[in-house]
């Protein structure tokens, strides 16, 4: 089968947004809202087991902060903070403090010049994924992907499989025909359930998760002159391209088909 299109996760995989974005605007949110709350990158890193701000926040009071008197209608105060987490949010990347990771605006361009067609799969809010393309890619840049599969979109988040799913439905493309991008174990657990052959590239929250079922891992997409490093799997080349795509998809369905 013929690679026909590249699904992209966003948070920690086209963009190191974690650390420096979505902990920093729910802080924000928190103080705004005269909480203490105060998610710390030590903390930050055990609540990324759950996907999904409003998620993430009932995970936080379930298991870091029992003690807090919970309100009655608790759902919409978290649906309260997290909408002033996304404006906190988009307002820091339109301030520009969140850029693009190495080659991924290289990797984009050459697969839109070879004709492969890009979505996108993640479980943040699309105005998040809006505010990063638009700042870091510039306003047409939406345009480039055929599919926004973001946030509530599905009801079940990573590691559900169903973010992927709704992408490949979407645009009428059998999993064999893909290639997915994931920077994390419930970002790989949802694309593998989906069946398609992830390439992860790690950052410094995920590069002891377990990625076993990953065709690839590198530290990062790579540019001329700013290699990778290949930390499971083989391959040549020195960073991804499309031809070097290509080999991959090949090699990993050879590999399927013969068991
Ligand atoms: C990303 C997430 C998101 C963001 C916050 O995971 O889990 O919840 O942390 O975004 P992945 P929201 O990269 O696996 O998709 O607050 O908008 O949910
Ligand atoms: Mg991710």
């Amino acid at each position: 089968m013929k690679l026909e299109a590249l699904i992209f996760d966003v948070d920690g995989t086209l963009a190191d947004t974690e650390r420096d974005g979505h902990r920093v605007a729910f802080n924000q949110a928190f103080a705004e809202a005269g909480l203490d709350w105060d998610w710390s990158v030590d903390l930050y890193e055990k609540l990324l087991a759950v996907t999904g701000g409003k998620e993430r926040m009932h995970y936080y009071l379930d298991h870091f902060n029992q003690d807090f008197p919970r309100p009655a209608a608790l759902d919409e105060f978290i649906a309260g903070l997290h909408k002033s987490k996304t404006k906190h949010y988009t307002e820091l990347l339109g301030q520009g403090a969140i850029p693009l990771r190495p080659g991924v605006e290289r990797l984009l361009n050459e697969a839109r010049e070879a004709g492969l067609r890009l979505a996108v799969a993640t479980t943040t809010t699309p105005a998040n994924v809006e505010a990063l393309l638009v700042n870091t890619l510039g306003p047409d840049s939406m345009g480039w992907f055929e599919v926004i599969a973001a946030g509530d979109i599905v009801p079940a988040k990573k590691p559900a499989p169903d973010i992927y799913d709704y992408a490949l439905q979407a645009m009428k493309l059998q999993p064999a025909q893909c290639l997915a991008f994931e920077d994390s174990e419930n970002g790989i657990k949802s694309s593998m359930g989906a069946k398609l052959t992830t390439i992860i590239t790690i950052n410094d929250y995920t590069r002891d998760h377990d990625f076993n079922e990953a065709a690839l891992v590198l530290d990062q997409f790579g540019e001329p002159g700013q290699p990778f490093t290949v930390l499971q799997g083989e391959t040549e080349g020195e960073y991804l391209n499309v031809e070097l795509l290509r080999q991959i998809h090949a090699k990993h369905h050879a590999l399927k088909a013969t068991g």
